[in-house]
């Protein structure tokens, strides 16, 4: 028995599952999680000592690769002053400040412990400021696992085929309501039904938690006009897209400019936090300037923050990274689209800058619907040759595959002639 089977019984035992967040379990392809020891670059090495190439990235927010030696030393130093207070410190400071910098439209933010965190805290602060109820999601679109968003969510909740959660009241939810992504009909379709009840459109401006969705032409330029006329907020969740698709996140990528913006790990380089922001008038209704309640004693915990400024200050330092880091994806991703075209295989690649991932379906994937046609049985074998091989992917087909600015050609290369010769077969 490996170390990581071991490792996994024994944590079946006492962890539901036996993992702490459900994709990790490898319930939708099968076999063992491999049980990771350490992380340097672009590689990660587990308890059996193997080492794999990475394309998880701790789901994001590795764009400088793993362990990086500038991040890394700042937590450091951190650390010796102190874990936690309670008490406001000048780290959170400079680190809004260079989120306002950073984000067009930034003006006010706070920060949460998660993605999760994030979203609900931002949902909360829509009502606030414009006193409506309602709120649009896509079908598919992952915003973190609180009740009242856990509607045709993406992610783990669409591997289990499972639509919604259990234990999530109906009372919860009867203010959400789900709309087609990359489709305006079905938001249009909305506003006529309740033109003075939605509060924001929240959307995944790249869908990347039912594999990795492109918004299509026009898309969101409609949804920020449809919130301007009927007077919504729209909230970008950028807990995968922030500080990755360019330093303005998404909004600066297809030049959107959101109301609100949540983020998640990416702007803690891997430690736990989370942030919501936007512009001022809005913001303002938090507390304790405005009556909308939010608070919590590890946020703006010290550690995140030198991590989290640590890794914004490369990324602002080194615009460069941004340009490199969006070649290594076209690089990857046009190779797997040539290679599954020239091998006839029944699949699709979408990508969009260093997020991209295969779906096993022939078809157009453009929503929850058209993704979920992939076959998941096809994407476990694909996976497990893969892994067998060294190269560590999401352990779903509706997870995306991350590169980092440390993969470098070779890399890349490496990965090309092994999907290369999965698909030939
Ligand atoms: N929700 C993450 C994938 N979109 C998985 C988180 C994890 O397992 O760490």
């Amino acid at each position: 028995m490996s170390r990581s089977e071991e490792l996994f019984k024994r944590a079946s035992e006492v962890i539901p599952g036996g993992v702490n967040s459900p994709v990790r379990a490898f319930r939708s392809v099968g076999g063992t999680p491999r049980f990771i020891t350490s992380a340097q670059g672009a590689h990660i090495t587990d308890e059996d000592g193997e080492t794999y190439l990475d394309f998880i990235g701790s789901w994001g927010p590795m764009i400088l690769g793993h362990n990086h030696a500038g991040v890394r030393e700042k937590v450091m130093e951190a650390c010796m002053d102190g874990l936690s207070f309670g008490a406001p410190t000048e780290r959170e400071v400079i680190m809004a400040e260079m989120i306002c910098d950073m984000v067009p439209g930034m003006e006010m933010v706070r920060m949460v412990n998660s993605g999760t965190e994030a979203v609900m805290s931002a949902i909360r602060a829509a009502r606030g400021f414009t006193g409506r109820n309602k709120i649009v999601k896509f079908a598919g679109c992952y915003h973190g696992h609180s009740d009242s968003i856990l509607i045709k969510a993406g992610s783990g909740v669409m591997e289990g085929g499972v639509p919604d959660s259990s234990g999530v009241t109906k009372g919860c939810t009867e203010d959400t309501l789900s709309a087609v992504y990359n489709d305006l009909s079905s938001v249009e379709a909305i506003f006529d039904q309740y033109p003075d009840q939605v509060a924001a459109i929240i959307v995944e401006p790249v869908a990347a938690n039912m594999g990795v969705v492109p918004p299509a032409e026009g898309f969101l330029e409609g949804l920020r006009k449809l919130c301007t006329r009927y007077g919504a907020l729209l909230i970008f969740d950028e807990v995968i897209t922030g500080f990755r698709l360019a330093a303005g996140g998404a909004q600066e990528y297809f030049g959107i400019q959101a109301d609100l913006v949540t983020y998640g790990k990416i702007i803690g380089g891997g430690m736990p936090v989370g942030a919501y922001g936007g512009r001022k008038e809005i913001m303002s209704v938090i507390s304790p300037l405005g009556p909308v309640y939010q608070a919590g004693t590890l946020s703006g915990n010290p550690i995140a923050m030198a991590a989290g400024i640590a890794m914004l200050t490369i990324l602002k330092e080194n615009p460069d990274i941004y340009r490199k880091l969006n070649e290594m994806g076209e690089y990857l991703f046009t190779g797997i689209k040539a290679i599954l075209k020239e091998t006839n295989a029944p699949c699709t690649l979408n990508y969009v800058g260093s997020l991209g991932n295969i779906f096993c379906t022939p078809e157009p994937v453009v929503n929850y619907e058209t993704a979920q046609k992939s076959d998941t049985a096809e994407f476990g074998k694909y996976f497990h040759f893969m892994l067998d091989h060294h190269v560590h992917l999401g352990p779903s087909q509706f997870e995306a595959m991350f590169v980092s600015a440390a993969h470098t050609k070779e890399d890349i290369d490496h990965t090309l002639e092994l999907i290369r010769s999965y698909f030939a077969k």
